[in-house]
């Protein structure tokens, strides 16, 4: 695309494929530029718990075929402790619906599929460098092709949805936007195990040796994460190490044994906020963890992916086939409220799962006369005892 109509997307996540999928049904001139390859964006694991406001934004425009055929919906939350474990049906809480359990690779793979077939178009292993003139009317991606051979691209719009290092977000000039960052001081080891899960919930356990999760992704793979040191490598620990850490923080010598299996993925994930203010640089719009990256700690990432990629393609559509540029002018605030109630929900919960403090081998991370740790067990005794507790937690977990 040379003529500077249209709309570019930069990168093949949820959110540039969202928006393709739905500006290619609307007939609008469009290319996705994807870096990797089409099987590396296929089979990339990451989320897995999609909200429902998500599925029904899926549903609204043809692309939930995959999740509604293999999806399973999910709605039950376990806490546990070194004394104690209680169990949230949040399903039945709050925002009353349940979360829809379906691997983020397998949901891009679907949305992949649709839009090629539906003729749309997309350019695997072309790297944008830089968008050029975004603040005019006809921006320019710098790329570079497979070959690594210089490439320009111009279109009317550009929208960045390449993620927290992408060409997008690093285009706009520091001047234009507010930067939000925190840095939660947390680090995360994030598996991926060939194994059946072993609780029938989401399974988050408070622990003086810190935080560890249980989250199924399928009827025989399970992603867990344990709170690890800032800075270790993702091979600190051998697998026999790994088990044995979940194994003492989940309490499985209390609440039953984990079911094992060859773990196939790690990865340290350092848990940090960071949200640009406003989400457009005149031609340059940015959605996803392009406009904001939130922690994993309350699954919102591809949850707020697909939700921007919506607003953001509607508004293209509005106003290249409509004539009508409201919608654009509003979509970073549109955004931005979300956002921001995301990540304060987000934030919340990275407080209530984990220990402050520096990890040591005896103690890991629980100083158990700090202060901030003697407010987290309170947090969780509330949610435990306290009806509204319940309800606002489940419409905040639920809901974006
Ligand atoms: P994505 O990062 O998914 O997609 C961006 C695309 O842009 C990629 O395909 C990339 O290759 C491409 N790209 C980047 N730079 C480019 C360039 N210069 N030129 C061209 N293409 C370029 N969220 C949860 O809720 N639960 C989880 O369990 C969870 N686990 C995660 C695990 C990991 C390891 C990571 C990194 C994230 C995880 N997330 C999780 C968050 C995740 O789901 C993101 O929020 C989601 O992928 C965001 O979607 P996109 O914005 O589409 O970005």
């Amino acid at each position: 695309m040379t003529n500077g109509q249209g709309v570019i997307v930069l990168g093949a996540g949820p959110a540039g494929l969202v928006s393709a999928n739905i500006l290619n049904d609307a007939g609008v001139d469009c290319v996705v530029l994807e870096r990797s390859t089409r099987e590396h964006v296929r089979t990339r694991a990451r989320a897995g718990y999609l909200a429902p406001n998500t599925v029904r934004i899926l549903e609204r425009h043809g692309l939930a075929e995959g999740v509604r055929r293999r999806g399973r919906t999910h709605g039950v939350c376990e806490f546990r402790t070194e004394t104690t474990r209680f169990r949230l049906e949040y399903e039945g809480l709050g925002a009353r619906e349940p979360h829809t359990v379906y691997p983020q690779q397998d949901l891009v793979a679907d949305l992949l599929a649709r839009y090629v077939e539906r003729g749309g178009r997309i350019v695997f292993g072309v790297e944008a460098q830089a968008v050029l003139g975004a603040d005019g009317p006809r921006p320019e991606v710098l790329a570079h092709d497979p070959d690594g051979a210089p490439v320009r691209w111009s279109a009317r719009y550009i929208a960045g949805c390449d993620g927290r290092h992408g060409a997008a977000r690093r285009s706009i000039p520091a001047g234009a936007v507010r930067r939000h960052r925190m840095d939660h001081g947390v680090s995360w080891l994030g598996l991926l195990a060939e194994a059946p899960p072993s609780l029938d919930a989401v399974g988050y356990a408070v622990h003086g040796r810190g935080f560890a999760g249980h989250m199924a992704r399928s009827a025989d793979v399970t992603r867990y994460y344990l709170q690890c040191e800032r800075g270790a490598g993702p091979d600190a620990w051998s697998e026999e190490q790994v088990w044995q850490e979940l194994s003492v923080r989940l309490g499985a010598d209390r609440f039953g044994a984990l079911r094992r299996g060859p773990i196939v993925q790690r990865a340290v994930v350092d848990l940090e906020s960071d949200v640009l203010e406003p989400l457009r640089y005149g031609s340059l719009l940015l959605a996803g963890d392009a406009a904001s990256l939130i922690s994993p700690s309350a699954a919102k990432g591809a949850n707020l992916a697909v939700l921007e990629a919506e607003l953001l393609a509607e508004a293209f559509i509005a106003e290249l086939v409509h004539g009508d540029s409201e919608p654009l002018e509003r979509y970073s605030h549109r955004c931005l409220e979300r956002i921001w109630r995301a990540q304060e929900f987000s934030g919340w919960m990275v407080r209530l799962l984990h220990g402050t403090g520096g990890f040591d081998n005896t103690h890991g991370f629980d100083h158990a006369d700090n202060f901030d740790n003697a407010l987290r067990h309170s947090r969780l005794e509330s949610l435990r005892t306290s009806r509204s507790h319940q309800d606002w937690f489940a419409e905040n977990y639920v809901g974006v």
